[in-house]
This record gives structure tokens, C-alpha cells and sequence, in this order.
């Protein structure tokens, strides 16, 4: 392979002026389109992390693309101290669109899960008729719902929190996928909110037993608990249903979206709720300088449109019982694989060393070269999650490409 110059360059310059936050793949990526990622020497991946299912619909979606280029030229930003006539056009279309009374538009899905807390709290005072601040929203351990510092406090992952003292008191964290410590807890006075990720992406897509998001959604039913789901990764069809919490019928009083609602254009998060919770907040109790601009709710309906007319849930579906296949052939075969696991298109192959080892690292790098990105998550897990619009051949030829890679540890 002959290495472009700019490589080193461009990864030297990231590290010499760029915070050491992250540890990427020594990759540089210049171009993108549908599942496929191009480096600036100009190799062919297939992506399978889909900036962490922020790129369900593909790498520059043509359709969302002409949204964006058309907004662009019109108007972008308004602040919301004026009306844009993009937000009550995407305000409709989404609470349809997921059957709510109302959305609050917010940018990054940390802040929408912020909001989320915030909104379950004034709900919790103003109709619940909790005493302030006295209101104790539950969390799940080994949860991941982002970094702010509201956020972290609920996390129980040290790399996350570490450093970052003193954190958020109000909240509960007890064990995921356990309904009777859930029961234990959610009928004490003073809880206000349940909030779980339907399967926990950075936890290492961990699934939670089937029947828990149900029984849990009817135990905070039973005690007047708002049961938050976060679907930020695991939404708009990723797990091949246009939500997670659809696989159990289960409809969140706090829905919270994402990364995809964008296509990975640009940050666009929200927050979606019935008017009892929605309205506890007033005019200027909460908001955002970008939150609901027109060019984020303009690429919202037009990433939104695309997931329903192009089928991705039911591609998600099937292509995602195509790897589970397959790659449950390689785990019988091959011991250096303990498991592979998942739903719809986010997936997870489990190697069999420790968390603290560099396998899962080494075998990304592997992968990397024979033309597929994927990334490890928790040390020995790989999640495996390209964009919806995957088709059969290209599925089944990054099947090949991940057995002939794990063949050779
Ligand atoms: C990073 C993982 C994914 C999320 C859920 C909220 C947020 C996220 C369920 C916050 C974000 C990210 C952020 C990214 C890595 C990443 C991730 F590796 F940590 F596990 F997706 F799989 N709720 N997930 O998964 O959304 O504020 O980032 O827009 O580098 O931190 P955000």
C-alpha cells in the first residue's frame, strides 16, 4: 500500500494542537458515501461504526444533502427569540411522526438527555407534587449518556467521572436488567424518573433480558415514575425497529433522540414528551442558541423521511440476522471469539481475553487494513454497526473480510 505523506502530517498536527482526549485508529478519512469511507490516499472502507450509529441513513445521504444545501441558502439561524418557519413544520412532523404531543429541539444528545433530567424534575415539582428539591430521578449501572457534567454524575464508568468531583446528588443507580431491584426502589417517595438505554451501546451493546423494558415501563407506570428511554443509539432504526422500545411495545413518557436525526450532518438532538410533562417547563426556563434552527429542522425532516421510504428498519432487520449468522458460524469455529450478540445492526463480537488486553485493538487495526472500520469498546468487545443501507452483497462480503481477518489470530 503506498502511503499518502499527508497520513502522518495531518494525525501529527491533531496531536500537537488538537486535546488528548481520544485514542483513534490511525486512519484519515477525506470522503464518504453510502456505507463506504475513503482515506486521503484514497482506500475503500466499508464503515461499521457509522460515528457511533450517528450515520444510519449513510455517508451523505444525496436526499438529506440537497435539504442541507437548500436550507443553507436561506436561512440557518435565528436564535428562538424570533419564529423560524422551518421549527413548527419539523415540530408537527415529528410528533407524528412518533405519536407525542411536543418536542424540545436541542444539538447534542448529551444536552437532550440534559434536558430530559431537567424536564423530569419541573415535572416532578410542578405536577408530580414533589417537595424541592427533593425529587430522585433512577439511573441503570453501566449506563453511557454522554459528558456533561449532569450526566456523569449518574455514570458509575471511571474514566468517565474520574477527576471531574463534585457530581450531581438526586439520583438512584442500581443494577441494569433487574426488575425487582427497579421494584425496590421506584416505589419509594420522591422518585421522579426512570431513564435506561434499551440495550447499552458503550457498555459494549449489552441487551437487557426480553420482558424488562415492558415490566419496567409498567412499574413506573404503577407509581407515577416518567420512564425515560435513551434512544440516541439505539433509535431511528438501528436495532430494526424505528425505536428499541418498539420490540417491546413499550411507548417512553420521555423520549430522547440523536445522533441519526441528522444523518450526521450536523448536531441535532430532541427531546419528545406528552403536554402533561412537556409543559411543566415555561418560556424562559430552558433553551439553546442553535437549538430547533432551520437548518437542523429542515435536515431533520428530510433525514427522518428517508429512514421510512428507504425501509431502513426492516434492512436493519434483516442484514442484522445475515452477521448474527454468519458471525455465529466463526464463533463456533474460532476460539478466539466468545460471542457475538445484538439486534437489528448494532452488534457486537466478544473476544475471548480480558478487557485489559490489546486483541480487540489489534484486530480493528487487522481489519482497518483489509478495508473495514470498526471499533473496540470495553477492551474485548467489537461493535459492528455500518450504516442501515448496507445491501446483501456488501454485507456479505464484510462477513468475509471479518472472517479472514479473525482466521489469522
Ligand atoms: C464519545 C460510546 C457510542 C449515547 C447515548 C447519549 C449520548 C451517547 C446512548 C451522548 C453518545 C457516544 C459519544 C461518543 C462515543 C459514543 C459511544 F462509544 F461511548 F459508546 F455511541 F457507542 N446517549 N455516544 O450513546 O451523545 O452528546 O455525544 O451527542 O466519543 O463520547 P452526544
Amino acid at each position: 500500500m503506498t502511503k499518502d505523506h499527508r497520513h502522518d502530517d495531518i494525525i501529527e498536527l491533531e496531536h500537537s494542537y488538537g486535546a488528548h482526549n481520544y485514542h483513534p485508529l490511525p486512519v484519515v478519512l477525506s470522503r464518504g458515501e453510502g456505507v463506504f469511507l475513503w482515506d486521503v490516499s484514497g482506500k475503500r472502507y466499508v464503515d461499521f461504526l457509522s460515528a457511533y450509529s450517528a450515520v444510519n441513513q449513510g455517508h451523505c445521504h444525496p436526499k438529506i444533502l440537497a435539504t442541507m444545501m437548500d436550507q443553507a441558502q436561506k436561512l440557518t439561524l435565528t436564535s428562538r427569540a424570533f419564529h423560524n418557519d422551518q421549527l413548527g413544520p419539523f415540530a408537527e412532523y415529528i410528533t407524528k411522526y412518533f405519536g407525542y404531543d411536543k418536542v424540545l429541539p436541542m444539538n447534542t444528545g448529551a444536552e437532550a438527555v440534559e434536558t430530559a433530567i431537567k424536564l423530569c424534575r419541573k415535572w416532578a415539582y410542578r405536577v408530580k407534587g414533589i417537595k424541592e428539591p427533593k425529587a430522585k430521578i433512577i439511573f441503570v449501572r453501566g449506563n453511557f449518556h454522554g459528558r456533561t457534567m449532569g450526566v456523569i454524575s449518574a455514570s458509575v464508568d471511571p474514566s468517565s467521572t474520574g477527576g471531574y468531583g463534585p457530581y450531581l446528588p438526586g439520583y438512584e443507580i442500581i443494577p441494569y436488567n433487574d426488575v425487582d431491584h427497579l421494584e425496590a426502589v421506584v416505589s419509594k417517595p420522591d422518585v421522579a424518573g426512570f431513564i435506561v438505554e434499551p440495550i447499552q451501546g458503550e457498555a459494549g451493546v449489552v441487551l437487557p433480558d426480553q420482558g424488562y423494558l415492558a415490566q419496567a415501563y409498567e412499574l413506573c407506570q404503577a407509581h407515577n415514575v416518567l420512564f425515560i428511554a435513551d434512544e440516541i443509539q439505539t433509535g431511528l432504526a438501528r436495532t430494526g425497529r424505528l425505536l428499541c422500545c418498539d420490540h417491546e411495545s413499550v411507548k417512553p413518557d420521555i423520549l430522547i433522540l440523536g445522533k441519526a436525526l441528522s444523518g450526521g450532518f450536523l448536531p441535532i438532538s430532541c427531546v419528545l414528551a406528552a403536554d402533561e410533562v412537556m409543559l411543566s417547563i415555561q418560556p424562559g426556563e430552558h433553551g439553546s442558541t442553535f437549538g430547533g434552527n432551520p437548518l437542523a429542522c429542515a435536515v431533520a425532516i428530510a433525514a427522518l423521511q428517508v429512514i421510512k421510504d428507504e425501509e431502513m428498519a426492516q434492512n436493519a432487520e434483516k442484514m442484522g440476522s445475515l452477521f448474527r449468522n454468519r458471525m455465529s458460524q466463526l464463533v463456533k469455529r474460532d476460539s478466539i471469539l466468545n460471542s457475538v450478540r445484538g439486534k437489528g445492526l448494532l452488534n457486537a463480537l466478544v473476544i475471548n481475553d480480558s478487557p485489559g488486553s490489546e486483541t480487540a485493538w489489534n484486530i480493528c487495526l487487522a481489519l482497518k487494513n483489509a478495508g473495514l472500520l470498526a471499533k473496540p469498546t470495553h477492551g474485548n468487545v467489537i461493535r459492528f454497526a455500518p450504516p442501515l443501507v448496507i445491501s446483501k452483497q456488501e454485507m456479505e462480503e464484510s462477513c468475509t473480510i471479518i472472517e479472514q481477518v479473525i482466521n489469522k489470530f
